[in-house]
């Protein structure tokens, strides 16, 4: 899954694909480069994050979609809002990637459930403005893991076939360096719930905690947190860097056989 971030104050590439024209020709790079799913978001999810108006995310995130429709991907607009999902559906997307878990909008969950949408169902303690102060578990792994059992069960209440559910650990939201290792080291526990499992690592501050590296200075630590999460048993990793990120996944699983 490649990232393709509309919006001038993501984390690692704000401002760089505001432009429309601009954010279809990322997306087409990453997928002539191995991208089989395209994420496009129009609002910034990073720790301190303020929050955008829906119409404001429409418009940035509408005509990428557009653009990008006829493209050999899959498109996953990455909202929480249900009027900018039901526009980007409309638009050509089929997965809503929503890192509230369907929370953070009434609307959501039956908007998915109508549109027959695949839905990326991520943990996060918290909000955006506020999860990374002092964030606390009992046990990392067994708190996200009932978090998205529960969540799952809310989808499949609301009307959305549990195949059409992925589940994301939400690596960054709300967690210390030391959980999010914790939970990339202890995947297969998250495998039993049953569901493909989505990883983003990429450019992940966590990275920083450990080489004191710049946002765009985390390839190295991105591929290796993804390659053992795919390991692991991950099915989607969501990625900045899709060329390095397909040939180091093509080399480990070529050894692996
Ligand atoms: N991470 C980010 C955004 N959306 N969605 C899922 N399912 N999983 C993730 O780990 C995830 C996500 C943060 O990365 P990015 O989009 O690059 O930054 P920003 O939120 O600042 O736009």
């Amino acid at each position: 899954m490649g990232v393709v971030n509309v919006t001038p104050d993501s984390f690692s590439d704000g401002g760089l694909y505001l432009d429309p024209a601009a954010a279809i020709a990322h997306g087409r790079e990453l997928v002539a480069t191995g991208a089989e799913i395209l994420d496009v978001g129009g609002e910034s999810t990073r720790p301190g994050a303020e929050p955008v108006a829906a119409e404001e995310e429409m418009r940035r995130v509408v005509p990428v979609v557009e653009g990008l429709r006829e493209l050999d991907c899959e498109i996953s607009v990455d909202t929480s809002k249900a009027a900018v999902a039901a526009a980007a559906l409309e638009a050509g997307a089929m997965i809503v990637n929503d890192v509230t878990a369907l929370r953070g909008d009434p609307e959501m969950a039956p908007l998915c459930a109508e549109r027959g949408a695949t839905v990326v169902l991520m943990h996060m303690l918290g909000e955006p403005r506020t999860m990374q102060v002092d964030p606390r578990y009992d046990d990392v792994v067994a708190d996200v893991k009932a978090f998205l059992a529960a969540r799952l069960q809310a989808a499949t209440a609301a009307g959305i076939a549990e195949e059409r559910v992925w589940l994301d650990p939400g690596i960054g939201f709300g967690k210390t360096a030391a959980h999010n290792m914790e939970l990339l080291r202890r995947l297969g526990e998250l495998r039993e719930l049953g569901r493909p499992l989505v990883i983003g690592t990429s450019r992940k501050s966590f990275i920083g905690k450990l080489d004191g590296s710049a946002a765009g200075e985390r390839l190295g630590g991105t591929i290796a947190s993804s390659v053992l999460a795919a390991v692991e048993g991950a099915e989607v990793l969501r990625v900045h860097d899709v060329a390095e990120m397909r040939q180091a996944l093509a080399v480990a699983m070529a050894i692996l056989g």
